[in-house]
């Protein structure tokens, strides 16, 4: 599998209701949203955001089926 390193996904899709964008799995609302001037640009076409270094670490949409790396937030652990 190649990884692409310059785009990553963030958990955000609009997959069910086009330009609503829900947290997958949980489906909460985004309630902040960081897009590229020019994104999301691809309609039902792209139905997943990532960041991209590119588009100066703003969000672009892409489709959902690309190979890209993720990026999780994961709750503050006491790692001993
Ligand atoms: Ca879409």
């Amino acid at each position: 599998m190649m990884l692409i390193d310059h785009i990553h996904w963030i958990g955000l899709t609009d997959e069910t209701t086009e330009w609503t964008w829900k947290y997958y799995p949980s489906e909460k609302i985004a309630e902040f949203l960081n897009w590229h001037p020019s994104q999301p640009e691809k309609g039902t076409k792209s139905n997943c955001a990532a960041i991209n270094s590119g588009y100066n670490y703003q969000y672009v949409d892409e489709p959902c089926t690309k190979q890209y790396q993720s990026i999780c937030e994961l709750a503050n652990v006491n790692i001993t």
